[in-house]
């Protein structure tokens, strides 16, 4: 019998039903089977703070893409009674109520953290299958990846369909990525839901309603996750237990990176490189978009703007910089087009239902797609790079790969290998990108034996494994400035730590006060590029005047001082999937500040630098520091936690704020990863009264030799009560590339000097050159700070 909601909603014979009263029930192996009259609910924990829930009419096996590996269920306590059934571990209490079935998960505080919608629970709505839970009135709704409003998502509802958006506003939904992963917050307590399924997908955080919140699938079976954990990092750590981490990245792909559509022919590239080098403007990687192809076919050079590609490859590596190409999924259709040719007698190519090969229109004209959800396909494609790695390709930006093609429609028929669980378009879309970016990933690791660059526009739920990711194809204004910070961050707190923006905009002309905001805020995004969409004002940093490239020129350095900094902070991210750029909202969730509009885009880069994005008319900018002290980064002034305060934001200005008690290394500016840094690294510690612990970590940033241990990796302790730091000892096995280390100390007072190791020390003052050591001054007539910062050196 069908358990109608209300017995007058029935469209056209759809009536609205739910899985209704429990039949049987079994278990084995810690797996629970509810056979109810119109579903059936397997339900396990896979960890004592993970629940595993799958709903469908009927179960079958199940497939992910974004999943590292299958996770077996864990024993846990059931107590079974007449109306329900409680599974219990060390974390949770799950109750499984019969009559209907509905689900709530209780903390052991006996809190509910999540709670079907009584009466809703879980519904289909013809093929629509939708899980309602109770919404709490102090909810509050984070992550989602990339997806634009608010940091705060409630009273929103967004759709996971990778589009590609050109032109997207704060309100277009979906865009490129789709990650059906979300962070809830209330009554002080916290849990994910990971959505595993890849079919277009609905989330609604109480939009158009007060009674509940909401997921679902539009077909397929509702597979998820409920992650508990007392904080927002440690959520974030075990959904990326789940669908993996990223590996370190190359350190040259955390310099700064020039892009524009398109740089051609290789005179103009060899130009802009050497533009940037008479400038003494760093820079670490330059982009190829799609002019260097011959007739837009990947994996071809235009003979006539590049006749020696290698050449030109060499020049630029001699000038420490690296080469990027973009590569889209189309396959020009054209006889004797040696990637077609291949593809065609290979079949590889994506099909319709009749076996034929799907097309559609894009840059090269009608093309054919490679089905990167087929293993041999995916081989395939990966091997196709080795004439480019052979030219001297480090990098590897896949664009279109929503797939974006003339008309936007990829056809719901075409026929998906999903690495032999055949489907189409409708589970097969949503993966396409991640399944591309994976492709070039293996493909480009192998060739190169190094760490390859991979940059992607689409992705699902797992894309961080494979790939960084960039926001697509934003607009020059400063409502896309402030868009783009809350982009990265929800990135962030969904397992995507490398990512970045257009800097400056891609479509529309940049003002130059936007374009030098945007590079001061740039500086402090984990994938910091600058791009430009063809027929605009191009992008480079010199292109908007002498303010600007004194201001650009002075935060790329910075950029590149703080690269031992920030490739620390990758290398934790690997380890625990914690990201880069931190929302707020990850460290402070019950705080109601975080999420105010003026503040919603506050981040922490890193685990100690707070960055207030401001807008490029600003002159003062109101910000909201969080518990702790506080030390503006610009002259050392320190402030009290949990307050508003006004500080001066000029363009050259961005605020800036170090928590006391921080731990900073720092290392002179160099013009690319290739040039030697100097001997010495400076390690800045700020005056705090807690204990802190900071690991410092260095390899030789593009090789996998330290997976062997080939590191040098420091605890770095600062004990604010006791006044001491101490340093562990190299745990790896590689020396530093640094022989002196100096101890570069804020807010101290002279008197009374921490100690070393136990040990006491000695310093000698300093006037204000240790934060910047070499180029604050460089150009005082446009920045040089009012009030000097008074610091002291331990050699
Ligand atoms: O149809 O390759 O988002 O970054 O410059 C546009 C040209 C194709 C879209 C990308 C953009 C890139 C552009 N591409």
């Amino acid at each position: 019998m069908v358990l109608l909601l209300c017995s007058t909603i029935s469209v056209f014979g759809q009536t609205p039903f739910t899985l209704g009263n429990v039949k049987s029930h079994s278990e084995e192996k810690g797996m629970h089977l509810f056979k109810t009259e119109n579903g059936e609910m397997e339900l396990s924990l896979i960890q004592s703070d993970i629940v595993h829930i799958r709903i469908d009419k009927k179960l079958e096996e199940n497939f992910s893409y974004s999943l590292v590996k299958n996770f077996e269920a864990i024993s846990a306590q059931a107590n079974d009674s007449e109306n329900q059934i409680i599974i219990s571990t060390s974390s949770l209490d799950v109750t499984v109520n019969k009559n209907p079935l509905y689900i709530s998960v209780k903390n052991k505080d006996g809190k509910t953290i999540i709670a079907d919608d009584p009466k809703f629970n879980t519904t289909w709505n013809g093929t629509e299958l939708t899980s309602y839970h109770t919404i709490f009135d102090d909810e509050k709704f984070i992550g989602l990846g990339e997806k634009t409003g608010n940091l705060n998502r409630r009273g929103n509802a967004y759709t996971n369909w990778n589009t590609d958006a050109f032109g997207y506003t704060d309100k277009t939904d979906p865009i490129y990525v789709s990650i059906p992963f979300y962070i809830g917050i209330h009554d002080s307590l916290c849990y994910g839901v990971f959505l595993d399924n890849s079919s277009k997908s609905n989330f609604n955080f109480g939009a158009s309603n007060t009674r509940f919140s909401s997921f679902s699938v539009e077909s397929g079976e509702l597979d998820y996750y409920i992650i508990y954990d007392k904080n927002v990092e440690g959520i974030i750590e075990k959904y990326t237990m789940l669908t993996g981490r990223t590996p370190l990245p190359a350190l040259w792909s955390l310099g700064f990176q020039q892009c524009r559509w398109s740089y051609f022919p290789d005179s103009e590239v060899l130009n802009i490189a050497k533009t940037f080098r008479e400038k003494e403007i760093p820079l670490d990687v330059l982009y190829l978009d799609i002019h260097y192809m011959e007739g837009y076919k990947v994996f071809t050079w235009d003979k006539n703007r590049f006749p020696e590609p290698k050449k030109m490859l060499d020049e630029l590596k001699s000038m420490g910089i690296k080469t990027t190409v973009i590569i889209d999924p189309g396959i020009k259709v054209e006889k004797n087009y040696f990637a077609y040719e291949q593809g065609k007698s290979l079949q590889h190519f994506l099909k319709y239902p009749d076996g034929t090969f799907a097309e559609a229109g894009v840059w090269p004209g009608l093309c054919h797609f490679p089905d990167f959800t087929n293993d041999a396909a995916r081989k395939w494609w990966g091997q196709s790079f080795k004439g480019l790695v052979n030219d001297g390709v480090a990098g590897f930006w896949n664009d279109m790969n929503e797939p974006a093609t003339w008309g936007q429609s990829f056809p719901s028929n075409i026929i998906f290998d999903f690495d032999g669980h055949p489907t189409t378009t409708i589970n097969g879309r949503n993966m396409f990108g991640m399944q591309m970016a994976r492709a070039t990933y293996e493909g480009t690791k192998q060739l190169l034996n190094k760490r390859p660059l991979v940059l992607t526009r689409a992705g699902f739920a797992g894309i961080q494994r494979y790939s960084a990711v960039w926001t697509g194809d934003n607009t020059a204004s400063d409502a896309h400035m402030m868009l783009g910070v809350r982009l990265v961050n929800s990135l962030g707190l969904s397992g995507v730590a490398n990512c970045g923006v257009d800097v400056g905009g891609f479509n529309e002309d940049a003002s130059a006060a936007l374009y030098t905001r945007w590079m001061t805020i740039g500086t402090f995004t984990p994938f910091f590029r600058a791009h430009k969409m063809i027929n605009m004002k191009a992008s480079e940093p010199w292109s908007y005047g002498e303010e600007t490239e004194a201001i650009a020129k002075y935060y790329i350095h910075l950029r590149y001082r703080l690269l031992p900094y920030l490739y620390s902070a990758f290398y934790e991210n690997s380890l625990t999937g914690i990201p880069v750029n931190r929302s707020l909202a990850m460290m402070y969730p019950h705080s109601d500040m975080v999420y105010k509009e003026q503040y919603q885009n506050e981040f922490l880069f890193g685990k100690n630098i707070l960055i207030a994005p401001v807008t490029s008319d600003a002159k003062m900018a109101k910000v909201y520091l969080t518990k702790g002290e506080w030390y503006d980064f610009h002259n050392d002034k320190k402030y009290a936690g949990e307050q508003e305060i006004l500080v001066e934001a000029p363009l050259y200005r961005l605020p800036i704020f170090i928590k006391a008690g921080s731990i900073i290394p720092m290392q002179p500016a160099v013009m690319s990863c290739d040039e030697n840094p100097g001997d010495t690294l400076y390690i800045h510690i700020y005056k705090g009264s807690e204990m802190n612990t900071y690991v410092y970590y260095e390899d030789d940033g593009v090789s996998y030799a330290f997976e062997n241990a080939a590191y040098f990796l420091e605890e770095i302790t600062y004990d604010g009560a006791k006044n001491n730091i101490n340093f562990s000892g190299n745990k790896g096995k590689l020396n530093s590339k640094f022989k002196v280390r100096q101890i570069v100390l804020h807010g101290f007072d002279p008197k009374s000097l921490p100690t070393l190791n136990g040990k006491k020390t000695k310093g000698h003052s300093s006037k204000s050159t240790a934060i910047f050591p070499e180029h604050i001054y460089w150009n005082e007539l446009y920045y040089a700070p009012k009030e000097m910062v008074q610091t002291i050196v331990l050699d």
